[in-house]
């Protein structure tokens, strides 16, 4: 196993997917409210407002993308297929008991998806807008107006603005301790495998006991404190440090961030919707909570804004902060936003002096052996 060297409070994250599956049903049964999401943009504080749960619906494996192709393009990212797939033959629990689910436009595959699943399930899309100034605010908050509408029609319950401002300052309160358990990624050497650090953060969105989740997370963060004190890490002063980013990596664990770690490297940072994109950046508790929940989700620098110069921003901030010597950049197939985002992300990468290599991949375990053998030259030659 690979978190040989990590506190007990470890075992919680592993599998949480599949354990959560228990804790749903009994969340159904005590007659709990259930929302499926697809999206970093989806505004949770809005959904823990409603008093439901929020949970992700977003497919990590190729199981069920055969049957998806039956019905979309085999030219789609794997990530649609395979959660269309799901929802089709009804293999994802967590999608049976979604009462609704919320998507947003925001790549033309995921959008067009919609269309399809709203045939079988009750589906609310909001239209994000692909910029950032205050026409696309406006807009935005006026979705965020309509899906509080469609909740209180759904579950029978008024979103008041004391609850959402509650939920504005849990949401907050859950991202300044995941970002003290990013932070554990700046150490030299990082306490914990980029893997490790992956599943923990994956685990967020199976975890229903939010507060729970936190005193794990708070109890890991002050464990490999004191290992990293101690000076116990699974890596050296001197193994190279990776960042990943581009699109979400649920369904690559074993073949990209396991295997770089394989070869000798450490990953320390993701720039991605399984790191910092969920979890950097506050909703402002001083302001009107609709204003302030619209400006932080549109900040999002998600490859679907145009411009996305803010990703490049980031970037170049973690490079410094995290000791970066090489970043992955990570696109499923056929995604073209993140494709084509990836020449400035070279650009970027490369103007820092750092090196960068770029991985198109899908779900299925064809391209493993192949992949390696690039990470291991890339990392060899950090
Ligand atoms: S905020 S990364 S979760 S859109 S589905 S865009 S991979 S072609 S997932 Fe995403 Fe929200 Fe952005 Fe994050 Fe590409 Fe596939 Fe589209 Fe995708």
């Amino acid at each position: 196993m690979s978190n040989n060297n990590l506190p007990e409070i470890f075992e919680t994250f592993n599998d949480a997917r599949k354990k959560g599956f228990i804790t749903m049903k009994e969340e159904k049964d005590k007659g709990r409210n259930v929302v499926g999401t697809f999206c970093t943009y989806t505004p949770k504080e809005v959904i823990y407002a409603a008093d439901a749960i929020a949970v992700s619906l977003c497919s990590t494996n190729d199981e069920t993308i055969p049957e998806a192709e039956k019905y979309l393009p085999k030219n789609l990212c794997p990530l649609i297929k395979s959660s269309y797939g799901f929802a089709i033959t009804d293999k994802c629990p967590y999608m049976y008991f979604s009462d609704i689910i919320v998507g947003e436009t925001t790549c033309d595959g995921k959008k067009k998806m919609y269309e399809l699943l709203g045939e079988i399930k009750d589906t609310h899309v909001m239209q994000l807008p692909h910029s950032r100034n205050e026409f696309s605010i406006a807009l935005w908050q006026n979705e965020i107006k309509e899906l509080i509408k469609r909740l209180e029609k759904k579950f029978n319950v008024t979103i008041t603005e004391e609850k959402l401002k509650e939920s504005i300052k849990l949401c907050n309160e859950e991202r300044k301790i995941i970002k003290e358990f990013f932070n554990l990624g700046k150490l030299i050497p990082s306490p914990i495998k980029g893997s490790d650090m992956h599943e923990a953060l994956q685990a967020s969105n199976y975890k229903f006991d939010r507060k729970l989740y936190m005193e794990e997370i708070k109890k890991l963060v002050d464990t490999l404190k004191e290992k990293h004190e101690k000076g116990e890490s699974p890596f050296t002063k001197n193994t190279p440090r990776i960042l990943i980013t581009g699109c979400p990596t649920g369904g690559l664990v074993d073949k990209i961030i396991k295997q770089l770690e394989e070869v000798g490297s450490s990953v320390v940072c993701f720039e991605s919707c399984v790191g910092t994109k969920s979890f950097e950046m506050l909703v402002d508790e001083n302001k009107d909570p609709i204003e302030a929940i619209a400006e932080r989700y549109l900040n999002i620098p998600c490859s679907v804004m145009s411009p996305n110069d803010e990703r490049m921003d980031i970037i170049k901030q973690y490079i410094d902060e995290y000791k970066i010597d090489g970043v992955v950049d990570v696109t499923l197939s056929a995604c073209h936003t993140y494709a084509v985002e990836s020449e400035k992300v070279r650009r970027t990468v490369e103007g820092c002096g750092k090196s960068y290599l770029q991985i198109e991949t899908n779900y299925s375990n064809s391209d493993s052996g192949q992949l390696r053998t690039r990470l291991e030259a890339f990392v060899e030659m950090l």
